[in-house]
């Protein structure tokens, strides 16, 4: 295919296809490429077993429609991944998307033309397309981290990562299943694939702290209620820091302003009621050691109490600060390594030497197993960018750019690359939020953007150096406040060896739309116009 349009689009996830609508409506054209053969990006991809999200289902879709938000009907407390892609489809359908879409299309290159001020993007399948503006639209969590064992490739078993599941499914039973991995994707795929095989061991170099979803058929007494307050309890979730959990009983004290049986009592409350809201009780978990290791040690008692063996419960026990990597909501997590088919090994003192024909070696002790699962996670938030030739102003590519780490102005735009946009990119509240209300944020700015723009005869945006530089120095003085930089974690890219580290997703999701706001009314202060 060889056409022009106004905006080309990497990606038909939630917020490729949000483009498309919002195309629609302003009268502008697009085309969107996806990789999959169909809509829902992080929802195609990870259709590992338990695939869940930890944000409830009437939060986590799409506000800018009411009649959407009225006619659909979830069924779970937290919907699971095929609920979740089932919507997608839905909302692709009632709208019409996918006639701006084409599928299993890789877009390998994009590169902007200075003399003609477009984009030219191409594909795998050998397309060309020509646009004034290109957004990339590709997800945070998409691009696969393997860790590079020595002789992964000597495998005689089956070999699969969470997040590019196999369509099909795999049949676990009477398998010898090895798992490495234990955060959020572990957490959710083992007790399931525990209950299928003939035995699990797990591979754990970190253990997570994780607090129960208490999923459960959906309350219809409170969907009435959130159907008939729809708009309010929008705008109620958009002032919370996560852009979800208005509904969330919040205390306004600090963990260390309270006697530890007070405390005690309100977590055993949050822990029994289940979901993110376990933090919510008091104001600085995630600002003061102190406090945090109060919850820390909430949930490492709860473990004691759930994992029989004493070792097995300690080995579990995580003890690095709460929070600092994405708290995990289970379910049947901890209890699963009761069972007699599951064992835990842990990789923390001993990193997997390396993979073998039957298992693998840790510690000198080679185990074996049928099928190897990775749940290690992505190259978060700048994988999926920066596996595409991106090139600006004087074919600078955006891998040289970001060399020492990503720089974004308001994780929408960096400089030197005109007229591209990226939805939920390094520097924006994204994977710290209800990941739909940012992508519809970032979406609408966007587009109000190339409106004002075409209204004002404007034919290129682009940030500044130095807006981009105090925007990286604001996002990670915001993080600097709390405890979120003190571990290891994907947020700051320390889960990739090599990766420059830096704290990627801004925190608080209302002070950054006060931010966009501010920045269109002072006519887009911190960018140039050609
Ligand atoms: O990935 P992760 P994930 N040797 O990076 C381990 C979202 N999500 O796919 O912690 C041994 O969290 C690694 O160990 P360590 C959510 O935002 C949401 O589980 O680096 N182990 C870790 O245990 C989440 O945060 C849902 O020491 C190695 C694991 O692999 C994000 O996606 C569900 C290793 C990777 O954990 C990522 O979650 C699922 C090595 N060489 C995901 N390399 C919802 O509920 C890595 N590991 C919505």
């Amino acid at each position: 295919m060889e056409r022009s349009v106004d905006i080309a689009v990497v990606g038909a996830g939630f917020a490729g296809m949000y483009m498309i609508r919002r195309a629609q409506q302003l009268g502008l054209s697009i085309q969107v490429f996806e990789a999959g053969d169909d809509v829902g990006g992080t929802w195609y991809w990870n259709r590992y077993p338990g695939a869940r999200c930890d944000v409830e289902s009437v939060e986590y879709s799409y506000s800018f429609d009411d009649d959407l938000q009225q006619e659909w009907e979830w069924t779970e407390r937290y919907s699971a991944q095929p609920e979740i892609l089932k919507y997608a489809q839905h909302v692709a359908d009632r709208f019409e998307l996918r006639d701006h879409i084409q599928f299993e299309t890789r877009v390998v290159s994009a590169h902007f033309n200075e003399s003609s001020s477009t984009w030219t993007t191409k594909t795998d399948k050998g397309d060309v397309i020509t646009s004034r503006f290109v957004v990339f639209a590709t997800g945070c969590l998409s691009s696969a981290n393997i860790p590079h064992f020595p002789g992964a490739e000597t495998f005689s078993g089956s070999t699969y990562h969470t997040g590019q599941w196999p369509h099909e499914g795999v049949d676990f039973s009477g398998k010898r299943v090895g798992l490495i991995g234990t955060g959020s994707s572990a957490v959710q795929s083992i007790p399931i694939i525990a209950q299928e095989a003939d035995h699990l061991t797990v591979f754990q170099r970190t253990a997570s702290y994780a607090v129960p979803a208490r999923n459960e058929t959906i309350d219809h007494e409170y969907v009435k209620w959130v159907k008939a307050n729809y708009k309010q309890f929008r705008d109620d979730n958009r002032q919370q820091s996560a852009a979800f959990g208005s509904t969330t009983p919040r205390g306004d004290k600090s963990a260390l302003e309270v006697s530890r049986e007070e405390l005690w009592s309100d977590l055993e409350s949050r822990w029994q009621r289940g979901g993110f809201g376990f933090l919510s009780g008091n104001t600085d978990f995630l600002l003061d050691e102190r406090a945090n290791e109060l919850a820390a040690d909430f949930v490492r008692e709860k473990i004691a109490q759930i994992v029989k063996d004493p070792a097995t419960a300690s080995a579990l026990m995580p003890q690095q600060i709460l929070g600092c990597k994405r708290l995990i909501i289970d379910t049947g997590y901890f209890d699963t390594f009761n069972r007699d088919n599951v064992t835990l090994v842990s990789v923390k003192d001993h990193p997997i030497e390396r993979i073998t024909p039957n298992g693998l070696v840790t510690g000198g002790v080679e185990y074996e197993f049928d099928t190897l699962v990775y749940a290690t996670g992505f190259d978060a938030m700048t994988g999926s960018l920066l596996k595409i030739d991106i090139r600006g102003r004087n074919g600078v590519t955006l891998a040289d750019a970001w060399e020492a780490g990503p720089v974004t102005y308001l994780g929408l735009t960096t400089a030197g690359f005109p007229n591209m946009f990226m939805v939920s990119g390094p520097g924006s509240p994204s994977v710290l939020t209800n990941m739909i209300m940012s992508i519809e944020q970032h979406v609408e700015f966007i587009t109000d953007c190339i409106v004002d723009m075409d209204k004002q005869s404007r034919t290129t945006i682009e940030t500044t150096s130095e807006s981009q530089s105090q925007w990286v120095h604001y996002v990670n003085a915001v993080a600097d406040r709390t405890l979120y930089p003190s571990c290891n974690s994907w947020y700051l890219g320390a889960n990739v060896p090599g990766k420059p580290r830096v704290f990627m997703p801004l925190i608080g999701f209302p002070g950054y739309v006060e931010k966009c706001n501010e920045v269109i009314s002072n006519d887009y202060r911190g960018f140039q116009f050609a």
